[in-house]
C-alpha cells in the first residue's frame, strides 16, 4: 500500500513538474520586470541569468522535490504503519549503522551536486569577459560553452541615500536616477511599472558585454545593485568597488531594485536599464559627450511612455 502511494505522489509531483516549465514560458515575453500572478524567475536576457534559470529549473527543483517527497513519504510510512494501534510493542534497538552511514553520504552527495553548478555560475558572475573564456550560458554542467566579448563600455553605479547615480567612466557623462512618483509617472510614463518608473533611464547597447562598478556614496549606507532579468546582484559598499557585468541580447526597459535594507527609502530606489541597439547607443552617447547632458541624448531615443 505504501509503495503505490508513493508512486502515485511520485506520478503527481512529475505530472506538476513537467507542466511548470510550460506554465513559465507562457508568462513570459513580458517586459523585464514583475507581472501580475507571476511565480517564476523574470525571463532571462543575459548568459548569467540563463545560468541562474536552468540551475533553478534543472537542480534545485528536482532536488528540493524529491527530498520533500522522501520526507513526506517516510513520515507517512511512520504515522501508518508504526503508530502505537499497529504496532503495540515496539523494536529495542536504537542504532542501525547501514541507515546511518546512508543519511550521512546521501545529503553529502546531494550538496557536491548542487555545488559544482552553483561555484561555476557565481565564479562566472565575477568573473569580467576577456573574450578568452568560456561562460556556462543555460549548460551549467558544461566547462563553459558560451563565448562573450570582452566588455566594451564601462558603467559606475553609486548609491545614493536614496537613488542611483551612474557614470558612464570612459565618456565622462552620469545622470541620476530618481524615483517618479505616482503623479509623475501617470502623467509621464503610464505605460511603466509603479514604484519602478524611473526619471532617467540607464541606456545601454545590445550584445554587448558592458562592466558594472558598483559602489555607494563615501558618507552613506550599503545598497544592492539587483537586476533580475540580467542575474546581476552585487552589495554597492561605501568605500569599495566591486564589479560585475551583463551582456543583453534583447531591446527593452530592464527594471531593479536595490536589494540590501539600507534605509527608508530603501523601496523606493529602483534601478532601470534601458537596452537599445548599437546604433541608437552611438547617437545617444555621441549627443551626452557633446553636450554631457543627460536630457539631450536622451531626446534622440523614442520617448519612453
Ligand atoms: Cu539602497
Amino acid at each position: 500500500m505504501t509503495g503505490q502511494f508513493l508512486r502515485k505522489m511520485g506520478a503527481v509531483s512529475a505530472a506538476a513538474m513537467a507542466l511548470a516549465p510550460a506554465l513559465a514560458t507562457a508568462q513570459e515575453g513580458a517586459a523585464g520586470h514583475p507581472v501580475p500572478g507571476q511565480y517564476h524567475l523574470q525571463p532571462s536576457v543575459t548568459p548569467i541569468m540563463d545560468s541562474i534559470v536552468a540551475f533553478h529549473d534543472g537542480v534545485l527543483m528536482w532536488s528540493i522535490s524529491f527530498i520533500v517527497i522522501l520526507v513526506l513519504g517516510l513520515l507517512v510510512w511512520i504515522m501508518v504503519r508504526y503508530n502505537a494501534k499497529r504496532n503495540p510493542v515496539p523494536a529495542a534497538f536504537t542504532h542501525n549503522t547501514m541507515v546511518e552511514i546512508i543519511w550521512t553520504v546521501l545529503p553529502i552527495v546531494a550538496l557536491i551536486i548542487i555545488a559544482i553548478p552553483s561555484f561555476g555560475v557565481l565564479s562566472d558572475q565575477l568573473t569580467t569577459p576577456d573574450g578568452e573564456r568560456k561562460y556556462l550560458g543555460s549548460n551549467i554542467f558544461s566547462f563553459g560553452e558560451v563565448e562573450v566579448p570582452a566588455p566594451e563600455l564601462t558603467i559606475k553605479a553609486i548609491g545614493q541615500q536614496w537613488y542611483w547615480d551612474y557614470e558612464y567612466v570612459d565618456q565622462g557623462v552620469d545622470l541620476s536616477q530618481i524615483m517618479l512618483n505616482e503623479e509623475d509617472r501617470t502623467s509621464l510614463k503610464p505605460n511603466q511599472p509603479r514604484l519602478l518608473a524611473v526619471d532617467n533611464e540607464l541606456v545601454v547597447p545590445v550584445d554587448t558585454t558592458v562592466r558594472m562598478q558598483i559602489t555607494a556614496d563615501p558618507t552613506g549606507v550599503i545598497h544592492a545593485f539587483a537586476v533580475p532579468s540580467f542575474g546581476i546582484k552585487i552589495d554597492a559598499v561605501p568605500g569599495r568597488l566591486n564589479e560585475t557585468w551583463f551582456n543583453a541580447r534583447e531591446t527593452g526597459i530592464y527594471y531593479g531594485q536595490c536589494s540590501e535594507l539600507c534605509g527608508k527609502d530603501h523601496a523606493f530606489m529602483p534601478i532601470a536599464v534601458r537596452v537599445v541597439t548599437k546604433d541608437e547607443f552611438a547617437v545617444f552617447m555621441k549627443a551626452f559627450e557633446e553636450d554631457g547632458d543627460y536630457e539631450t541624448a536622451n531626446s534622440t531615443l523614442a520617448a519612453v511612455q
